[in-house]
């Protein structure tokens, strides 16, 4: 492993993050300056937030002026906020994403990001035999997030173990060369980007990571597990020979999002993606 010095950005989705996000952004503002040789940003991106999680971004900011927002009034989700703040890809060496509740700690994503200068991407784990784990999550979250990792490799085979795991770290090639592709707006995200560059023919490496649950969780199971279902099945048959056939079937897609409070994906296919494999 050589030494990370490489300019990098570190962006955070949140929604609603007033209570959870100021720690978290002191302590890896204070970490990379002691630890970090290279360039280190972080952007916070927000969209319809109904707290104040702004002004407590804008105040630690007047603090660390490697920190900035970027807000969006719509509801544009996880994955839509997250494939706002990879256009800034172009800006820096390194961009990767962390949770704004602080489940992966400073030292934890230093580590993925040293990871990060031989693969195109580097991602952390919470099912590798060295990874810590600190659970808090209900019993019904557990069981619905195995299942969700069963239906994914059914799907995509990707062999990863944690696709979901809310800390990843890509090379700005890699992340330009799959822009056109991101389109899942929910925490299905992850998926659509691994996905992508898995199709690419870009190295995605798993790197044991400690995790700590954090309560106060903003992804609500229910109605929201269901749109991130829909989200993975519609992603596996845009890559189907079948996909143009389902067109006529967008407006009833549009209706069950909208019934789900769940963010539409945004509309494709984009130039430069094949749509079959
Ligand atoms: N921008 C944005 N971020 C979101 C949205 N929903 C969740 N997030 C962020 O996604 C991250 C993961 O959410 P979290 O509540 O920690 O999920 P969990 O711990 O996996 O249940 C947090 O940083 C949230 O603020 C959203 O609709 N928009
Ligand atoms: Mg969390």
């Amino acid at each position: 492993m050589t030494k990370p010095s490489l300019d990098l950005l570190l962006l955070l989705p949140a929604y609603n993050e007033e209570q959870r996000i100021e720690p978290v952004l002191r302590d890896y503002a204070e970490h990379f300056r002691q630890h970090y040789p290279g360039k280190f940003q972080m952007v916070v991106v927000l969209n319809g937030c109904v707290d104040d999680t702004l002004g407590v971004v804008d105040r630690v900011a007047k603090q660390y002026p490697e920190i900035k927002a970027l807000n969006f009034a719509g509801a544009i989700g996880k994955g839509g906020a997250l494939i706002e703040g990879l256009k800034l890809a172009s800006t820096t060496e390194l961009i990767g994403y962390i949770d704004a509740d602080g489940a992966t700690a400073p030292p934890a994503f230093l580590d993925l990001v040293r990871h990060c200068q031989s693969v195109d991407c580097a991602i952390g784990s919470r099912w590798l035999p060295d990874s810590i784990l600190h659970q808090s999550q209900s019993k019904r979250r557990q069981i619905f997030s195995r299942m969700f990792h069963t239906l994914v490799q059914m799907l995509f085979r990707m062999d990863i173990k944690d696709t979901q795991c809310g800390a990843k770290v890509m090379r700005r090639e890699a992340v330009e060369k799959i822009h056109p592709a991101l389109r899942i707006a929910d925490v299905a995200f992850d998926i659509n980007l691994l996905y992508s560059l898995k199709r690419n023919g870009l190295t995605v490496l798993e790197v044991p990571t400690e995790w700590t649950d954090k309560i106060g969780s903003k992804i609500k199971l229910n109605k929201g597990s269901l749109g991130i279902i829909l989200s993975v099945i519609r992603l596996r048959l845009f890559y189907s020979p079948f996909y143009r056939w389902l067109r006529p079937l967008r407006p009833v897609e549009a209706w069950i999002y909208k019934k789900l409070s769940a963010p539409m994906p945004l509309p494709g296919p984009s130039k430069g993606e094949k749509t079959s494999k």
